[in-house]
């Protein structure tokens, strides 16, 4: 396949025109234009399918509520094009290794269980009952359960998940390493010490009733494209909408609603960003302390002038504790710092403070450029602080809102796909299913593929996801899986982890979301839980492609019915029956109660969320300020010397993580290539780089390892200077698996210090 490079600046607004036509053209193209329109009409109803695109929720009234992304995802799933046993007959896995990610997942679907043979380098077809019994052999030939990982991308449906974390439990691990390790981990943990619960408190709703809207290092136009109909109509009656982003996103300064002939019909579009603030990438941290900063001091001058002060007193001492703390940490870091390292000047961050606290009800919203750094905890705690001191909870209009990415990896983590689990999580699922749980804390994504680089994992299995590409440090990733006995994929279509094999492999083909799943007692539902912690039901209406596809949940039973037997559970009947499963969810974990008949409710059930009410499962019950001390630098020197550049690693507008759709990121003016790297012009001129010029980009990390990606375009953009921006996952070798998230283990996928030298390769277009 060859694409037409080509850089040609966006000039219209986000949505609008060009979505509609984008969309169109990917439901042409996969080859089943009319039917996949219908799903696109049922995509977020109360009957049909979730869609498989963000975790966005819906509001239930429009009727044709989707965007442009969720339309690729939605039709790139429903491809009629499967892989087949001859496909894989006449290619060597190194030979597929050799393709290009767009490339394997384009062949479409896979159709039947395959295992690989290492003689031949080849996948060759297995039965269902031998692929289960191979994983059953090498399980049971473990020393011990911990060699075992179960990775979890956030796809999986609640009841595969909870059947996952079941097994794996039983089996005796909580080895557990998920894709939200690697993603909002930070919002969890923090959150979670700050507040007392690991989610959002506000629901879609309140951005009906929000007087400003902060949203930090998220790019909703690409990859939450249904929240800019939340943001539009929140800007359109006047509330303030404040963005803090290290690039001018299209999609948060102006948004055409697809949905709205009027505005299609017209050259009608609306402003999002009433501010646009560009910080420093890992800059948001020293950014809302300057605000507070400001606004501490505007909050004594007014008690100095026997005037009312700026915080909310009477919240902070009936809900909340240390706040003294954390005004002297505010007060003990200056200016000068915060400026520096913000990359904001004070008038800037004096003027957000301001809309701030003229805003009645304020909700903060955040995604990766907050969360994939080293001090993100630290950041997100800072926002919370932040609207503590203004008593922002519990009330409508106001709150925190990380807005997830994968559309069930808010449920994966409720049904206890976690490697830390909560003592009374454990306790409940000992209790009702008669077996004792493992207590010691299994691996995250970074400890997993830590310990099978030392050797210590005999067996990968992986509900979904890719593992092999999402991960940081690729070469080293990928020599990590390699060392495993056997590596299990349960996936929708092929992909990169599926060529890093263990000794043993094996893909198990599985139906994807739009799939209609029969199973012993007829068609079955599943049901996932969005951003606002809505549950809901989902129920795919498409024939598979083929009748060797089983369900994830399915799948999962087989194997822990080859591994446990069913003394403890029958397995198969669970498999036969989701109501079953969906009753021993109700049985162990809170919130649950009565889960089947809550399905029936037309959008969903609220789970609920205890600090939203102003209760904080904190050890004293009340909301807690961080006092972190503001880094004091975000790269000390490596190996004697400064850093000269910070590189984000982030998404293009086609490509859903590693599952890349197409060459081109409209909004930001890039056609027919992805191998560009972002960089301000007085940088270029500095290095005597001139726009479309060819370079490397080289870590600097202090273990002596080299880490380079080669011959990537340099784009002159509008990014502040020492700052870069490329696509993962190409620059995931780049991404040390040593360098993660105080706390958290999440690979600094936005903050990776490189340096820029122009680069040999000279070619203009690779080959794709
Ligand atoms: N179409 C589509 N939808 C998706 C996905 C997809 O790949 N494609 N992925 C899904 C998943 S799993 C996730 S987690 C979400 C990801 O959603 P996002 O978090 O929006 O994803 P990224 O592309 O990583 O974009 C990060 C944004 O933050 C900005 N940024 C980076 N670093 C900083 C910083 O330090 N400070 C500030 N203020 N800004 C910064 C970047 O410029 C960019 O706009 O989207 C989900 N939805
Ligand atoms: N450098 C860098 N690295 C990153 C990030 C970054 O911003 N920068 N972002 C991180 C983030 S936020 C995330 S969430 C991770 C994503 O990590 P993952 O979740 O592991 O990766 P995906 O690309 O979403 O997984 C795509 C694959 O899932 C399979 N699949 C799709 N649908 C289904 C399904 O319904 N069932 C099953 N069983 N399989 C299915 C398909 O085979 C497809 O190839 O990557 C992380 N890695
Ligand atoms: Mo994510």
């Amino acid at each position: 396949m060859k694409f037409k490079p080509a850089i040609k600046p966006y000039t219209g607004a986000a949505g609008g025109w060009g979505s509609l036509e984008a969309t169109t053209r990917y439901v042409i193209d996969s080859k089943q234009a009319f039917k996949n329109i219908r799903n696109l009409l049922r995509v977020n109803k109360s009957k049909g399918f979730d869609c498989p695109g963000c975790a966005w929720g819906d509001d239930n009234t429009s009727t044709f509520s989707f965007c442009e992304n969720g339309a690729k995802a939605v039709s790139w799933e429903a491809t009629r094009k499967g892989v087949d046993e001859a496909f894989f007959a006449q290619r060597s896995v190194s030979k597929l290794y050799g393709q290009s990610d767009y490339f394997l997942e384009y062949q479409g679907r896979l159709t039947r269980p395959l295992r690989y043979n290492a003689q031949t380098d080849r996948y060759v077809p297995v039965s269902w009952q031998d692929a289960f019994a191979l994983i059953a052999q090498h399980l049971r030939g473990l020393d011990h359960p911990g060699q075992l990982e179960l990775y979890t991308s956030g796809r999986a449906s609640n009841e595969a998940s909870y059947l996952y974390q079941l097994f794996g439990r039983m089996f005796g691990t909580n080895n557990f390493p998920d894709c939200s390790n690697m993603c909002h981990e930070a919002s969890g943990s923090g959150l979670k010490q700050s507040i007392g619960v690991g989610k959002g408190t506000i629901h879609l709703d309140d951005f009906e009733h929000a007087d400003a809207i902060f949203v930090f290092g998220q790019n909703p136009g690409t990859n939450h494209p249904r929240m800019l109909h939340s943001l539009r109509h929140a800007a359109d009656r006047g509330a303030s909408i404040v963005t803090f982003n290290t690039l001018r996103e299209r999609g948060l300064e102006r948004f055409a609603d697809p949905q709205n002939p009027l505005e299609l019909l017209t050259p009608k579009s609306g402003r999002i960003s009433s501010r646009y603030f560009q910080p420093n990438l890992g800059g948001d941290m020293a950014a809302v302390r300057g605000m507070v900063k400001a606004l501490l001091e505007t909050h004594r001058r007014q008690l100095a002038e026997n005037l009312p002060g700026l915080f909310d007193d009477a919240f902070i001492q009936a809900h909340t504790q240390g706040v003294d703390d954390y005004l002297a940490a505010v007060d003990a870091t200056s200016w000068q710092h915060i400026i520096r390292q913000s990359g904001l000047d004070e008038r800037q961050l004096r003027e957000a403070a301001e809309i701030y606290r003229h805003a009645q009800r304020v909700i903060c919203t955040w995604a990766m450029g907050v969360t994939q750094h080293k001090h993100s905890v630290a950041t997100v705690r800072e926002i919370v602080n932040l609207q503590l001191l203004f008593g922002q909870l519990g009330k409508p209009g106001a709150g925190l809102c990380p807005v997830r990415g994968h559309s069930n990896v808010q449920g994966n983590r409720t049904m206890g796909i976690d490697e830390k689990p909560s003592g009374a999580m454990l306790d409940s699922l000992a209790a009702h299913f008669g077996f004792t749980p493992p207590r010691a804390p299994g691996h995250s994504t970074v400890e997993a593929l830590e310990a099978m680089l030392r050797g210590e994992i005999r067996v990968l299995i992986a509900l979904g996801g890719n593992l092999a590409a999402a991960a940081p440090d690729t070469a080293r990733t990928e020599q990590a899986i390699r060392r495993c006995a056997l590596t299990v994929h349960i996936a929708t279509k092929l992909n990169r982890s599926h060529l890093i094999t263990g000794a043993d492999a094996l893909i198990l083909p599985t139906l994807g979301r739009t799939e209609r799943d029969m199973q012993a007692t007829g068609s079955q539902y599943v049901t996932v839980e969005d951003s606002f912690s809505m549950v809901h039901a989902s129920e795919g209406v498409n024939p598979p492609i083929s009748a060797l596809q089983r369900s994830e949940t399915a799948i999962v039973a087989g194997i822990a019915d080859a591994v446990l037997g069913r003394d403890k559970l029958d397995w198969p009947r669970l498999a036969g029956d989701y109501n079953l499963i969906r009753d021993h969810i109700a049985a162990t974990l809170p919130g649950f109660t009565d889960f089947n008949r809550r399905c029936e409710q037309p959008g969903g059930f609220y789970l609920g969320n205890a600090a939203a009410e102003l209760r904080f499962n904190t050890p004293d019950g009340k909301a807690r300020f961080s006092a972190a001390v503001l880094p004091a630098t975000l790269f000390p020197q490596i190996d004697g010397q400064a850093v000269p550049f910070t590189l984000q690693t982030l998404r293009s507008h086609d490509q859903y993580n590693t599952t890349i759709y197409g060459m081109d990121d409209r909004y930001r003016g890039v056609y027919g290539q992805r191998d560009v790297v972002f960089v301000n012009a007085e940088d270029l001129a500095a290095l005597g780089l001139a726009d479309g010029d060819r370079v490397d980009i080289e870590t600097l990390w202090h273990d002596g390892v080299s880490r380079k990606v080669s011959g990537f375009k340099a784009i002159s953009y509008d990014i502040p200077r020492g700052n870069l921006a490329a696509y993962y996952p190409e620059t995931n070798p780049l991404v040390p698996l040593s360098s993660f998230g105080d706390g958290t283990h999440t690979p600094t996928s936005k903050s990776v210090p490189v340096r820029l030298v122009r680069s040999p390769v000279t070619a203009d277009a690779r080959i794709i």
